[in-house]
This record gives structure tokens, sequence and C-alpha cells, in this order.
């Protein structure tokens, strides 16, 4: 087994989830034994952490779900290895793979989410409280990141609508802020970006409101890795992935756009609407195609369609603007 910093390590030596986990439990076990046999050792818990801390405990844990009407079928799904392993958590370092290494320490319990700004009464919910409040729907969605890779993930959620109406925003609410978790001292790889934290996205209330917007807890029928956003995200599938806010502390019902991470680090590459658009291109690259991560080669290019395959959902949201000059 190896022990050293993850950024060492590539990424074929990572445990896999299953694997480690019954590692873990093998360990306790064995430790357990020897402390009833009266020898002084550290704690199985902290045994295993000091071996393997990259994935949390959580990770595994089936959800229970239904299935949803709001589900996108008939293309292959991206694999279970594939969206775990190659992710944008920049809080965990800029290389897709480095947040599968290095968000291990997410604390994602207790977790718990506060709501401010133009509400009845501001409000802290429990995740637990959050994970009962409406049935868990499967929805598979297409997954477009701006950098023109794409994927198709089955996530676990229910519509962020319903947990905004647990909000009682007032009439003035016009948009919904959500502000990620920070703490330097587990995210050390935040550092290595000019970008202020907390990680910060927001969305029109109506965009918000509508109900493809997903409130997101799993993925593949499971509790979200750590990597993905644990213990709980947002996924807005008509816009490109960044607009994603994941391992959500705050939200926040404004009257006036919020700031938001990418686009005050390079306002003319990024908008605050980012809906996906094959006409409109990065100042820096073309958005017509994307690359479907996990397919052969030859088989990853494709056609980058107009809010991502969702118009007939949402295009009425953006009736009468111009979405060149609102990208
Ligand atoms: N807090 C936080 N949220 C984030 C990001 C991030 O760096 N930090 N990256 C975004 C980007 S660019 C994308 S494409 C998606 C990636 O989600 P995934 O790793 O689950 O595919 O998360 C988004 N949410
Ligand atoms: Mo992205």
């Amino acid at each position: 087994m190896l022990i050293g910093k993850p950024s060492q390590f590539p990424s074929s030596s990572i445990t896999p989830q299953r694997q480690y986990l019954s590692r873990r439990r093998f360990l306790r076990g064995a430790v357990s034994g020897v402390t009833a046999a009266g020898a002084t050792v550290i704690g199985g818990d902290r045994l295993a952490q000091l071996f393997s801390p990259r994935t949390s405990v959580f990770a595994d844990s089936k959800l229970t779900t239904v299935p949803s009407p709001l589900t996108t079928t008939g293309e292959q799904l991206t694999s279970y290895q594939d969206v775990t392993t190659f992710n944008n958590y920049y809080e965990f370092g800029v290389q897709k793979c480095q947040p599968a290494q290095n968000a291990g320490g997410l604390p994602t319990r207790p977790w718990s989410v506060n709501v401010e700004g133009l509400v009845k009464q501001p409000k802290t919910f429990d995740i637990e409280a959050l994970l009962k409040l409406r049935p868990l729907e499967d929805r598979v969605y297409r997954h477009r990141c701006v950098e023109a890779w794409s994927m198709v993930i089955p996530w676990v959620g229910y519509s962020l609508s319903e947990f905004i109406k647990q909000c009682e925003p007032l009439s003035d609410a016009k948009y919904v802020q959500f502000l990620s978790y920070y703490d330097s001292s587990v995210e050390k790889w935040a550092s290595e970006s000019t970008i202020q934290w907390p990680y910060s996205e927001g969305l029109r209330m109506d965009e918000a409101m509508n109900p493809l917007t997903l409130l997101t807890f799993g993925v593949y029928g499971k509790i979200l890795p750590n990597q993905n956003g644990a213990p709980i995200r947002i996924v807005v599938p008509w816009k490109y992935g960044f607009k994603s806010a994941k391992s959500i502390v705050k939200v926040r019902f404004l009257d006036r756009m919020p700031p938001t991470t990418w686009n005050e680090q390079a306002p003319n590459e990024y908008g605050f609407y980012s809906n996906v658009n094959p006409d409109v291109d990065h100042p820096r690259w073309s958005q017509k195609t994307e690359r479907r991560i996990g397919l052969p080669f030859y088989a990853q290019r494709r056609t980058t369609l107009m809010f991502n395959g969702y118009g007939d959902e949402v295009a009425a949201l953006y009736k009468g603007m111009d979405l060149r000059k609102d990208f």
C-alpha cells in the first residue's frame, strides 16, 4: 500500500471504492481485536484514514429512488468511473484527475445549508432533512462543460423548486445565489488558481424554478462522491457545467444578479447566463461541437445542441433576449 501525498500518485494507484471500503471494514475488525487483547494501538478509523483518505465513507451508500418523468433517455451513459474521476472541482486542484484524489477530506457530515437574503425569515436546513424532503428521482441528463467535453450522467435528486418553496422567498427575490463550502485547510489546492473563494454561482428565479433544475444528492443511485459535489449540489442541464455549484452551504435570495466565480474571472469569456449555445463561440474556441468522454476516439465528436437539447423545456425563459449579448 502506498503512503504519501495524494498528488504523488498516478490515478492508476488509487484504491477502487469497493476495495477500499472492504479493506476499511477489515482494518476496523483487526484493530478492535488487537485492542481487546490489551495492546495500545491507534483506533481503526484513524488507521484507515492514514492508509487511504480519498473516498468518503458515504460514497458507496445506496439511495432509495423513484423513476423521473423528466429523465433524458436514449444516449449511452458515461461510466461511473469516468463520471467520478474526470472532474472539475478547483478547490481540490485544477487537473481533472485531482478532485477524485484530493476531495476525501471534505467533511460531508454534519452538513447544513443556510438560507438568507430576501426570504420570510432566514433558515437552516440539515442535510438529513433535505434528503427526506421529497422522493429522490433518477434523472439522466446531458452534461456539457464550457471546455467542449460532455457526458451523460444519471443524477439523483429532486427539482430545486421544491426546496425553494420551503425557503419562502419574498416577491422581490429575482435571483438566487449558491455558495460552495470553502476551507483552505481542507481545500489546500484552492490557492493554485486566482479564483476568489468561496465558489459562487447564480440563477434567475425563473431558471431556478424550472423543474429541470435539479437539487442533486447522488449519482448512479448512490450518494454523491465528494469530487462530484457531496453532499448537495445543483445541476442545470441546459447550461455549461460551471453553473452547477458543488457542495453548497449557502443559498441567498437577491433582487439583483449575484457575482459569479467564472464571470468575475473573465467576464468576456463567461457570461451570467451561460446557456449551452453552439452559435456563440468562446473567444478562444468553438462551441459548435463537443467531445463525449468515454467513447472510442472516432466516436467522440458530436454536434452541440442549442440549450444542450433542452430547448423545448427552457427556450421560453429567454424569449426576446439577445443570447449573443446575454451569453
Ligand atoms: N464549488 C465548485 N463547483 C463547481 C466547480 C468548481 O470548481 N467548484 N466546477 C464546475 C464545472 S466547470 C463543472 S463542468 C462541473 C463539473 O461537475 P462534475 O465533476 O460532477 O462532472 O462542476 C461545476 N461546479
Ligand atoms: Mo466545466
